[in-house]
This record gives structure tokens, C-alpha cells and sequence, in this order.
């Protein structure tokens, strides 16, 4: 509650972005939870906040556990903060009982989770796990301005990326207590979900060059205009969505629309969609790749439209680890729930942290399902009980042998 106070002016619902002064706020108030918590802190040259607790075996590698502070816009109060306070208040519990673990316990909010202005989410993540490339670096906005121009201004040191890298391998785990955002959990009447999976994502920027024209002057069948194209990818992309193969299924979703000139009367002459398609299905997620293509493929001959579509990223579906399942069911448990194990439609950092160690998630409920939105919420307990299954998980996962 007190994070989400901390919001950018005149943005509806609780709007964190990363390159705003409310996120560089609401990290000075996290990096004081974790100094409070008892946590040497540090920031990296990704801006990944890192506070570190020792164990009792320092030449033990390190238990991780993460989250990110950021929103979307107009988002809600829950999404990744949750991680991240529970995760500070374990350390807090831990660090006042000295020697309680064996491994090194770092908590981690990673940069930047929600994908931005320049398209890319995970910021601090991808850093970490060496997937924050220069062609990352030169992406533009709509200003002109680079990915990392907009880093070093809010005090990251992109050139010095190689230095953030946790090398493969280098962990003993990876852990993320996050809100569900979906309804599976409150439809089953559980408290603790545990992920089985991590959906993949393929974001497309897709940009259709037409032809501005007079709105009144030019006659229907002369005119190439790209917003008519557009809207034709935009409900093309629902039809992609609904497509199910055997047992397999996944979403799609046209989010984000850009409109050149944006005039009443004027025939639009180009315009950007960003399309993204979402599956725990590798095949399914590739065969809709291909649709996508192809029905863009169809809107430019048809209309005369030069169609362009760029993949921006393609994350394959990130399996967690089933070791960790198993630790983690048991944790939940012994905290007097019954876990659910369930895929997780929404994308976390965690995704990217599997490229170098076993991962796992604990998910909380979202009322209704709701999240990227002022309505996301979950019950002060719910929370709680989130907060205590991550204490027990990370005593459990501490003295396992993986
Ligand atoms: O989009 C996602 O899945 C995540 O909430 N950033
Ligand atoms: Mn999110
Ligand atoms: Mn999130």
C-alpha cells in the first residue's frame, strides 16, 4: 500500500512506469525495506536492486528470490510488488534469526518487468542472464530516443552490462511469489497456486505504410489506407487467438495501436500495431506466428499496403522446475493449504532466470481474475499466506540438494 502511493501524476489506476521519477521514488523506498530488513544492498549496472544476506556456508551458491516494482499503465496495486515486499520481509525474518540458512539469500527487484516504450520488458532480468543485447540497446520510441539513453538517464550503466551477469549455473535456485492474475485459484477455492509453466510470448511490431490522402476527395477503391489495413490485423488476430490444435490453446491479443496523421480528415498513411501471442504450447505459439505473418502477407497485396511485421521478442514456454514443484507443494503444506498447480498465462522474470537456474513460482489469488487494471486485489491475508508459504519454501528449497 505504502509502494503504491508512490504513482506518476495524472496517470489513471496505479501507473509505475520504469523511466518515471514515481518508479526512481518507489526504489528508494524498497532499497530502504531491504537496508531496514537488515540486507547489504546494492545496485547493479542494469538497475537490478540486489540485498544480500549471508548463510551459514558462504561458499554455497546463492537462493534468489525476486520480483519487480514496476506497472503497467493504469495497473493495479499487486503485480510483482507482492514479490518483492514478501520477499524483503522473509529476509527480515531470516536475517533476525542469524544462521537460519546454509546458502547466501539474495533479494532481487529487477528492472523494468513491464514491457515499455521501446518494447522490451524484463530489463533487469534479461540483463542478468546476458540476453539485454546492443540491437536491445538501439531500440527507439516514439521520440527518437534509445533504450539505452533512457538507462543511463535514470542512472543505469549500460556499458558496463557484462559486469551484472550471474553466470550459468551460478544459483542454487530462483524463487517468485507473485499474484496469479488469472481466476484458476479463487475458482478452486485455494490459497497457493505452484506454476507447472510459464507461458511463452511472441510480441510483433507490425507497421503498415499507406497513403495519406484528402478524407474527402479521394474516391474509395484509390485510396491505401493503413488504419483499414490495421483493422484488419487487429480482428485477424482475434480469429489467431481462437484457434485451438489438438489440446493445445493459447491467447493473442492487438494492445497497442499508433496512427499517422491522426486526423479526421485525413486518410491514414501508416500505422503501428503491436500484436502478441501467448501459449504454454511451443508448436502452437510458432503455428500462429506463421498466421500472423501470412494474414499480413494478405492485408498488404490486397490493399496495397506495405506491411511490415518485426518479431521484437519470442520467449518458447519456460517449464519450472520439477524438483522445486515438488519442495514447493510440500512448503505450502506445511503451512496449512493445499496447493494448486497451475501455468501461468502472464510472463515474470523468472522466465528469463531459468536460462541459468531452476526456477519455481508460488502464485496468490486475483480477485475475479482481474490484474493490469486499478481493480487488481488481493485480501490483506491472502497476502500473508503468500508471504509465509515463501518463508517455508525458502527453508525448505535452502536445505534441499538440487
Ligand atoms: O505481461 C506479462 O505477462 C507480465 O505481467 N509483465
Ligand atoms: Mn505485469
Ligand atoms: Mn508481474
Amino acid at each position: 500500500m505504502e509502494l503504491s502511493t508512490l504513482v506518476e501524476d495524472g496517470q489513471p489506476g496505479w501507473t509505475r512506469r520504469v523511466f518515471s521519477d514515481a518508479y526512481k521514488q518507489s526504489r528508494a523506498l524498497v532499497k530502504t525495506m531491504m537496508q531496514v530488513a537488515g540486507l547489504a544492498v546494492t545496485l547493479d549496472p542494469a538497475g537490478n536492486l540486489i540485498g544480500k544476506l549471508g548463510g551459514g556456508d558462504p561458499e554455497l551458491p546463492p537462493l534468489v528470490v525476486g520480483s519487480h516494482s514496476d506497472t503497467v499503465s493504469a495497473g493495479g496495486r499487486f503485480d510483482g510488488m507482492v514479490g518483492v515486499v514478501a520477499a524483503v520481509e522473509v529476509a527480515r525474518i531470516l536475517a533476525g534469526h542469524g544462521g537460519a540458512l546454509r546458502h547466501p539469500l539474495w533479494i532481487v527487484d529487477f528492472l523494468g518487468e513491464e514491457p515499455n516504450q521501446f518494447g522490451i520488458s524484463c530489463l533487469g532480468s534479461r540483463a542478468v542472464t546476458g540476453h539485454l543485447t546492443a540491437e536491445h540497446l538501439a531500440l527507439r520510441d516514439e521520440t527518437g530516443a534509445s533504450l539505452g539513453d533512457a538507462l543511463r538517464t535514470s542512472g543505469c550503466r549500460p556499458d558496463e552490462l557484462a559486469s551484472t551477469r550471474w553466470p550459468d549455473g551460478s544459483l542454487h535456485a530462483y524463487l517468485e511469489l507473485h499474484i496469479e492474475q488469472g481466476a484458476r485459484l479463487e475458482r478452486a477455492g485455494r490459497q497457493i497456486g505452484v506454476v507447472t509453466c510459464i507461458a511463452g510470448i511472441s510480441r510483433a511490431s507490425i507497421d503498415i505504410e499507406g497513403r495519406a490522402d484528402h478524407a474527402g476527395t479521394t474516391p474509395m477503391d484509390l485510396r491505401r489506407d493503413a488504419l483499414q489495413g490495421a483493422a484488419e490485423l487487429v480482428l485477424g488476430t482475434e480469429v489467431i487467438g481462437r484457434v485451438q490444435e489438438a489440446d493445445e490453446d493459447g491467447v493473442a491479443t492487438a494492445g497497442r495501436l499508433l496512427v499517422e496523421p491522426n486526423s479526421t480528415n485525413v486518410v491514414p498513411a501508416r500505422a503501428l500495431l503491436n500484436v502478441e501471442l501467448r501459449s504454454v504450447f511451443e508448436t502452437w505459439l510458432r503455428n500462429r506466428s506463421t498466421d500472423l505473418e501470412t494474414l499480413a502477407g494478405r492485408v498488404a497485396s490486397s490493399r496495397s499496403l506495405a506491411v511490415t511485421v518485426q518479431w521484437v521478442s519470442q520467449g518458447d514456454p519456460v517449464p519450472c522446475d520439477p524438483r522445486l514443484r515438488r519442495i514447493l507443494s510440500q512448503s505450502a503444506a506445511r503451512v496449512g493449504t493445499v496447493p494448486l498447480e497451475l501455468p501461468s498465462g502472464a510472463s515474470h522474470d523468472a522466465a528469463h532466470i531459468a536460462r541459468i537456474a531452476p526456477i519455481a513460482m508460488l502464485f496468490i489469488p486475483s480477485r475475479d481474475g482481474r490484474s493490469h487494471c486499478p481493480e487488481e486485489w488481493s485480501d490483506p491475508w491472502e497476502v500473508t499466506l503468500g508471504a509465509k508459504a515463501l518463508l517455508q519454501a525458502v527453508l525448505d528449497v535452502d536445505g534441499a540438494a538440487l
